[in-house]
């Protein structure tokens, strides 16, 4: 599946940012038919729902302050603000009301909910993948005739949906370092063994993540998304070819994630928020079956 394009408008025509009730408060969103998803469409009856949960209220340490409209609090929307990014892989966005209108459309809800961001917040994908491969290491084909590749994936623990091991940039930090970070925190801490097997993977982490291919930049139809907070990402394939490098490591659940493994790729894949369409670009890059 890839994302459908709103032709009209050039942008993702997303899908999980409408579903409700919200994944977190079980709050329901003012239902947004397709129709009615671009800005530019008039719709006098839409009337969003308002919800930013307590904990990003409480002003967690990454978590924008209160805009309400008697607060003196001012953000650089479209800039670099200090040490968070604010600009948005999709152009230049709009302000309704002193807010960040959400480039992909309505939402049926108002505020952050459980974003920490006032408009865009950015993540980084790391997709880590090698060749499915049989006891005696050939590839293994699929009846396409097509080699089936695999990737790292994570059940994540709020939604128990698997996912690419991705996480949020960090203020001051760069997309590579949380690449890295995300996927050291998400895939390799549950390494069990602690001792040699895990220095030697943090080694051959260290040494593919050094060449990426970058395969996605822009929004997520991300669940959480609202109409003035939104996810943003950048995706990267590392591909381990020979199977020799991370690719050789079994890989269990831990911590961080609720689990964790070798995932085959395919179109019946079901992942996390857009996960899949940044998935089937990899799919196609390698020329591996979908
Ligand atoms: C998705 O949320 C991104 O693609 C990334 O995978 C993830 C980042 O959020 P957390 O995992 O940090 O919650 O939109």
């Amino acid at each position: 599946m890839s994302l459908t394009t709103q032709s009209a408008f050039r942008v993702p025509l997303h899908c999980k940012a409408r579903q409700t009730p919200y994944p977190v408060g079980g709050v329901k969103r003012f239902p947004v038919p397709d129709d009615k998803v671009p800005w530019e469409v008039d719709w006098l009856e839409y009337k969003p729902i308002e919800f930013t949960t307590d904990h990003v209220l409480s002003k967690p340490v990454w978590a924008d302050p209160d805009l309400s409209k008697n607060s003196k609090n001012k953000l650089k929307f479209n800039e670099i603000d200090g040490k968070v990014n604010r600009r948005s892989h999709m152009g230049k966005y709009r302000l309704q009301d002193s807010l960040p209108q959400n480039p992909c459309g309505r939402t049926g809800m108002e505020g952050r909910g459980t974003l920490g961001k006032w408009g865009p917040n950015h993540a980084a994908d790391p997709i880590v993948t090698r060749w499915k491969r049989s006891t005696n290491s050939d590839k293994v084909k699929h009846s396409d005739g097509k080699n089936i590749l695999q990737f790292v994936a994570i059940k994540r623990k709020d939604s128990g949906l698997w996912a690419i091991p991705g996480g949020m940039v960090d203020a001051g930090d760069t997309v590579s370092a949380t690449l890295k970070r995300e996927f050291g925190e998400e895939a390799m801490n549950s390494l069990e063994a602690t001792g040699k097997e895990k220095k030697a993977l943090e080694k051959e982490v260290a040494k593919l993540f050094r060449h990426g291919i970058e395969v996605y930049r822009g929004y997520v139809d991300d669940p959480r998304n609202t109409d003035n907070a939104w996810m943003e990402t950048v995706a990267v394939n590392f591909h381990d070819d020979t199977g020799k490098s991370v690719g050789k490591f079994t890989l269990h659940a831990g911590d961080d994630a609720a689990d964790v493994h070798w995932t085959d790729i395919g179109s019946d894949l079901s992942l996390y928020a857009s996960h899949i369409s940044f998935i089937e670009k990899v799919a196609t890059r390698l020329e591996a079956h979908w």
